[in-house]
């Protein structure tokens, strides 16, 4: 598992399906118990009035007081603690994200840790949350070292990172499925919450781990068409023809044309790696761009996470001509 609490999760799903099982069994034993005890026969007839028996509803009854025991004695309190314990200012990563119709903007607050304010009016191209400072550092020296990236999540491993959700206009869902983080993004709501990523989640390292090798006359393109070859491939004669970083192309016949040209010069055997493995998707129904609102997310250890700060950090001029 890719964070920290994604496991516990994943053992309470599995724990709710044996339970669902086992109660799923029962009463289809019990079910198909009735229909045979209780089906039409010569002899017997059907009783109208209701059954008054004690046993039944004291049993009812107990069955509401565990279940409310369950809700309000233990998944309350522990939810409550879960929530009113966040990580502690000085140990975590905060990071503003605000969802909007098809996109999602993450303000870093930069190397002061501190994020300027924002301002409907001050919104543009090149500033889509608004950032006072950003442009003028005189207006808000908080906000002079801030910058925000568009449908791009970097973030270190193994600390805890706090995000701050918001949205522009509709309702959306901020989800990480690799890392079991899902949070609904509420207009005129600002929602905490927060998780690590594992150490050794690295995106080089996760890459990596799922560099996988794939017999080129079976290769399906639609399976590889979000991989990147991870060395040259070269014909026998020496000529590279899928090269390290190349994709097969992201179209369906020029897939298979190249897969099978790679196979025609004897190239077997294709060692592929997903372009980028993680991102942070729209689980909400959010208008009719939704599927395509996704951002990639980058895993990084220290060095490298404070690295990609130190290049965002530089300022940007932008060429009015552009
Ligand atoms: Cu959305």
């Amino acid at each position: 598992m890719l964070s920290e609490h994604g496991g516990a999760i994943d053992q309470l799903i599995d724990i709710l399906h044996v339970f669902m099982a086992v109660l799923f069994i029962g009463w289809g034993i019990f079910f198909i118990h009735c229909l045979l005890k209780f089906r039409r026969r010569s002899g017997h007839s059907a009783r109208y009035e209701p059954v008054k028996g004690k046993v039944s509803k004291y049993a009812e009854f107990g069955v509401a007081m565990f279940e409310a025991f369950l809700l309000v004695g233990l998944s309350m309190p522990v939810w409550a603690k879960y929530k009113n314990d966040p990580p502690k200012q000085d140990e975590r990563l905060e990071v503003r994200v605000v969802a909007e119709q098809f996109q999602w903007d993450f303000h870093y607050p930069g190397k002061d840790g501190k994020f300027g304010r924002t301002e409907n009016s001050r919104i543009s191209a090149s500033n889509p949350l608004g950032v006072v400072g950003l442009d003028d550092e005189t207006l808000d020296p908080a906000g002079a070292d801030d910058f925000v990236t568009v449908n791009e999540f970097h973030l270190p491993v193994a600390k805890p990172i706090y995000i701050r959700l918001t949205t522009k206009d509709v309702v959306h869902s901020f989800d990480i499925p690799t890392m079991r983080v899902k949070q609904d993004v509420i207009p005129g709501m600002e929602i905490p919450i927060w998780f690590t990523v594992q150490p050794d989640a690295t995106t080089d390292k996760i890459k990596e781990a799922m560099t996988e090798k794939f017999k080129t006359a079976k290769a399906s393109w639609y399976r590889l068409r979000h991989h990147v070859a991870v060395e040259d491939h070269k014909s026998s004669g020496g000529e590279v023809l899928l090269a390290k970083g190349e994709d097969l192309g992201a179209e369906y016949k020029a897939g298979y044309e190249k897969l099978a040209q790679l196979a025609k010069a004897g190239i077997d055997e294709l060692t592929m790696q997903p372009r980028n493995p993680l991102e942070v998707v729209c689980a909400q129904l959010c208008g009719n761009s939704h599927f395509k609102m996704k951002a990639q997310m980058y895993t990084h250890d220290e060095a490298g996470y404070n690295a990609w700060v130190e290049e965002k950090s530089k300022k940007v001029e932008f060429s009015p001509d552009f």
